[in-house]
């Protein structure tokens, strides 16, 4: 079996591109647009296609510059996505003309009309948002069927225009840092998926990326970390920061594309980084250096007197004077308030307020907070943390993270919420089993789970209903380290949520979405978008026996597979069953739709030792009340483990024990950087002999008596080694539980592969 190699996303879409999605000629009732327009109707008597070729004109009404900006941002898009070039003209045109951007005051807001027919392509509007979203549907009948050059669209009507005005993705900068140009990437691909607005996470306890002229040490010292030992950052220090200038650029960039940027400045915890710089702002315990590279929960908070409130309003100013939009995102989650309990100034204020309880004090930090927004004429965002501790500030806008309740409980109380629950809106999370998925949390988070969220309970009351602005995807980024990886979290994910966001209810359908899914995978390559194709990929698992089982997404195309080597094709064999194979066998699998190829193609050797390996990602974690897929050191064959890493055991399911003499074991030492909450994930530390630990390998159960035990010989953070421990005899098959021991988890074993070996002991230890 091949090793899972992190370049698998890298898949030769080109492969496929060209086959898509079946010819140009889209019937009139749906056409291959993500999100689905609101509505689509044929126009009738007309039949015949409409060409676009090289040099076909979009015209715009003269004297107005933003239909001129979004016909020329639609020419732009075309040539680079496609290669077709649409010269664009202002007031007239000597000759036929193409495409039309036209005024209309029936439509208002984002609402546009666009209708392809005999008479050409023509975009209407009132607004310069629905013009520019008309655009965006052009685009994508343009490049519906993935191919290059010339388009041809079938006859179609669309009158269209968005269920939620807040249609959002939260992009965590603080944690991992994306260059200013990332996320000009990413405005302009959510753009494209009519989502609107970019809640941009700039502050946390592992970074400030906010340059704030009047405070300097916030990104002098603030911006920079020294990531520990072993830790997939390297050891240089890791950071960076966005400058007052890149900024506005950014805004502009995000303006010009209807995006609104919400900022977000986290008060009043997850504020270690600002605290380093200023320690005169906190309370609680002293700030440290040593947890700023960790990632969990910590005792910094805030302090709540004048001098404080001072700081954070010269914050705020110059965010405001940055950010032009109505919101200003203040977190308030995760907030280890009971410091406050034994901090002099916080009890004073306590006192003062007649208050004994510290939520109260965070209740009364939001009001005082919102009531400065306020005098400027913005409204207060922050995480559901924020409903504690007394009644919310009535302008106060709620981010419902902890499932939607507390949305839903404070839009009944007549506040606007945005609901981005977790785990399911958070996009850290995995989005396919296979071991080349990029690092992340480990809880399986697939386009269809991402899809199938209704924000509206059907029994919500319509005046509730009405506070709900929106949805919100979130990617946060503790082990999202690249922009490449950032973008395969994000995207298609970003597109399931665009048309919760977007779409009516009764215009969504998992299977239509399906549908659509590879036109829409190939406009994001043709973007640049690092795509995950995990929702089109087919996922192979060894077993029954000497068998593989491949499975597609459930109900929804077919896999096919060839095992001379060659790619499958639409006519090869379909996989209906477990394959056995009798010896060596070069497998490949595709999933296909209707007869085109959906996705990229699987290959894998299949042979005896193949079949007797699990990376980590396909043996089960015997606790996942914390699951986490943690990349490894850098350097050479840098690989990604599925841990617990505060209870590192995992089983390997169904060993023929007949056939294994001896089991190997290779495992990396990964820096233990977790603040864990205490009480919420404790670490479950299973007692060592020696310091060094062991591995304990169990049969059926993992708290019976170990089969047998190997010592770890030491080794640092960022080592790996491979253990091999001969099995004592026994018959029939049998779960393996695999548990590390030790006296503490800095650092933390995880298993990169278990091999079962048969026969006498090969080899030599490592
Ligand atoms: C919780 S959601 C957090 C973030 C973490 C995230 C990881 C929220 C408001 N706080 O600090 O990054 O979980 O999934």
């Amino acid at each position: 079996m091949a090793e899972p190699r992190r370049v698998a996303l890298g898949w030769t879409l080109g492969l496929w591109l060209g086959l898509a999605a079946p010819a140009a000629a889209q019937p009139a009732a749906t056409v291959n647009v993500i999100p689905a327009p609101l509505s689509v109707a044929a126009v009738p008597g007309d039949a015949a296609p409409v060409r676009l070729a090289n040099g076909a004109v979009i015209l715009v009404p003269a004297g107005d510059a933003e239909a001129l900006r979004t016909a020329r941002y639609l020419s732009d898009l075309t040539r680079r996505t496609r290669g077709l070039n649409l010269p664009v003209w202002v007031g007239g045109h000597p000759s036929a003309v193409a495409i039309t951007l036209a005024r209309s005051p029936a439509l208002q807001g984002e609402a546009y009309s666009l209708e392809v027919s005999s008479a050409g392509v023509r975009i209407t509007a009132g607004a310069d948002a629905g013009l520019f979203y008309g655009a965006v549907t052009l685009w994508q009948l343009i490049t519906a069927d993935g191919g290059r050059g010339p388009a041809a669209l079938a006859p179609v009507r669309i009158d269209d225009a968005p269920r939620f005005a807040w249609r959002g993705l939260m992009i965590d900068s603080a944690r991992h840092f994306q260059p200013p140009a990332e996320i000009e990437k990413l405005i302009d691909a959510m753009a494209l998926h009519k989502l609107n607005v970019l809640h941009w996470h700039l502050t946390d306890d592992q970074g400030w990326r906010l340059q704030i002229l009047k405070y300097p040490r916030l990104t002098e010292v603030g911006a920079w970390r020294k990531p520990q030992a072993g830790s997939p950052d390297g050891t240089a220090r890791y950071g960076g920061f966005y400058t007052q200038a890149e900024v506005r650029q950014v805004v502009a960039y995000a303006a010009a594309r209807h995006v609104t940027i919400v900022p977000e400045i986290e008060m009043p915890s997850h504020a270690l980084s600002a605290l380093l710089a200023y320690p005169r702002f906190g309370a609680g315990a002293a700030p440290a250096r040593a947890d700023q590279p960790k990632w969990g929960g910590f005792p910094y908070v805030y302090n709540v007197d004048d001098k404080t409130f001072g700081f954070l309003e010269d914050v705020l100013t110059e965010v405001m004077a940055l950010f032009p939009g109505r919101y200003v995102h203040v977190g308030g989650d995760e907030a280890e308030r009971e410091r406050w309990n034994a901090a002099p100034a916080a009890q004073a204020r306590m006192h003062e307020l007649g208050i004994s309880d510290p939520a109260a004090l965070q209740a009364y930090f939001t009001h005082r907070t919102a009531r400065f927004l306020e005098a400027h004429g913005r409204r207060l965002v922050g995480w559901d943390e924020i409903l504690q501790g007394g009644e919310l500030p009535a302008d106060a806008v709620v981010s419902s993270w902890h499932g939607i309740d507390g949305g839903l409980a404070a839009a009944a109380k007549g506040h606007d919420a945005v609901l981005a629950p977790a785990p399911i809106f958070y996009f850290d999370n995995r989005q396919g089993l296979d071991p080349a998925e990029p690092p992340g949390r480990g809880w399986l988070v697939r386009l269809q789970d991402v899809y199938g969220f209704e924000p509206l309970p059907p029994t919500l009351p319509a005046a509730t209903a009405a506070h709900i602005l929106g949805v919100q995807g979130n990617v946060w980024t503790e082990h999202v380290r690249t922009s490449a990886d950032l973008e395969a979290m994000a995207f298609p994910r970003a597109a399931a949520v665009a048309e919760t966001a977007w779409s009516q209810p009764q215009r969504k359908d998992w299977a239509g979405f399906f549908r659509r899914l590879p036109a829409e995978l190939a406009r994001e390559r043709a973007l640049g978008l690092n795509a995950d194709p995990a929702a089109v990929s087919v996922l192979i698992a060894p077993g029954p026996g000497l068998g593989v089982t491949l499975a597609g997404p459930a109900g929804l195309g077919e896999v096919r597979y060839t095992t001379d080597g060659s790619e499958p094709r639409a006519t090869s064999m379909i996989y209906d069953q477990p394959i056995t194979v009798a010896g060596p066998t070069a497998l490949k699998a595709t999933l296909f739709l209707d007869g085109v190829r959906v996705g990229p193609t699987l290959a894998r050797d299949i042979d005896a030792s193949g079949l007797s390996s699990r990376a980590s990602q396909e043996l089960k974690l015997c606790n996942d009340k914390l699951s986490l897929n943690l990349e490894g050191a850098p350097g050479a064959g840098r690989r990604t483990y599925l841990v617990n890493p505060a209870d590192p055991c995992w089983i390997f399911t169904g060993v023929d024990l007949d056939r294994t003499r001896t089991v190997a074991v290779s495992f990396e030492r990964l820096p233990f950087n977790f603040g864990l909450d205490p009480g919420h994930n404790t670490v479950m530390v299973h007692p060592s002999r020696r310091a060094a630990g062991e591995l304990e390998v169990r049969q059926d159960s993992c708290t019976a008596d170990p089969l047998v035990v190997a010592s770890l010989p030491p080794g640092h953070p960022g080592s790996r080694t491979e253990l091999r421990l001969k099995l004592p005899v026994v018959s029939g098959r049998h779960d393996l539980c695999f548990t590390f021991t030790g006296r503490g988890y800095d650092p933390v074993p995880s298993i990169d592969r278990v091999r079962l070996l048969s026969g006498p002991l090969p080899g030599r230890s490592k």
